[in-house]
C-alpha cells in the first residue's frame, strides 16, 4: 500500500538520462534469489531491486551502504552505487548478489536455506 499518491513515473533523475538496471528479487534464498545476478551496470548507474517474491527483503551492500526494505511487489529507489560490489539481504543471509562482478557469490555456510 502506497501512503502518498501515484507519482511515481515524475522524472527525478540528475543531469543524465540514464535508465535504470533493474535486479529482479525472484526468490529468497541463495544467489538464484537475484536475476540477473551479476548484474553488469556502468559506474554511476542507477540500480533499482525489484521485488518478485511474497516475503520482504531488506538488501544491503556488504560494504556498508544500505538499499532499504523492499516489500513484495515494491521497488528500490534507484541507488548509484558506484563501481559496484557484492550486496546480500539481511533477513535471509544465504540471498546474496554481486554487482559487476565475474560470477554470482556463494552463499556464506551455514546461512539457511538452500536450494
Ligand atoms: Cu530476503
Amino acid at each position: 500500500m502506497w501512503s502518498c499518491g501515484g507519482d511515481e513515473s515524475s522524472p527525478t533523475a540528475p543531469s543524465s538520462s540514464t535508465n535504470p538496471v533493474m535486479i529482479n528479487i525472484v526468490g529468497s534464498a541463495g544467489n538464484q534469489a537475484f536475476n540477473p545476478n551479476p548484474v553488469q551496470a556502468a559506474s554511476g548507474t542507477p540500480l533499482v531491486w525489484k521485488n518478485n517474491t511474497t516475503d520482504l527483503h531488506r538488501i544491503v551492500m556488504d560494504n556498508g551502504p544500505v538499499i532499504g526494505d523492499i516489500a513484495p511487489g515494491a521497488s528500490s529507489a534507484p541507488m548509484q552505487l558506484g563501481a559496484g560490489g557484492n550486496y546480500h539481504c539481511t533477513n535471509h543471509p544465504s540471498m546474496v548478489g554481486s554487482i559487476n562482478g565475474a560470477t554470482a557469490p556463494t552463499p556464506p555456510p551455514g546461512s539457511g536455506d538452500g536450494y
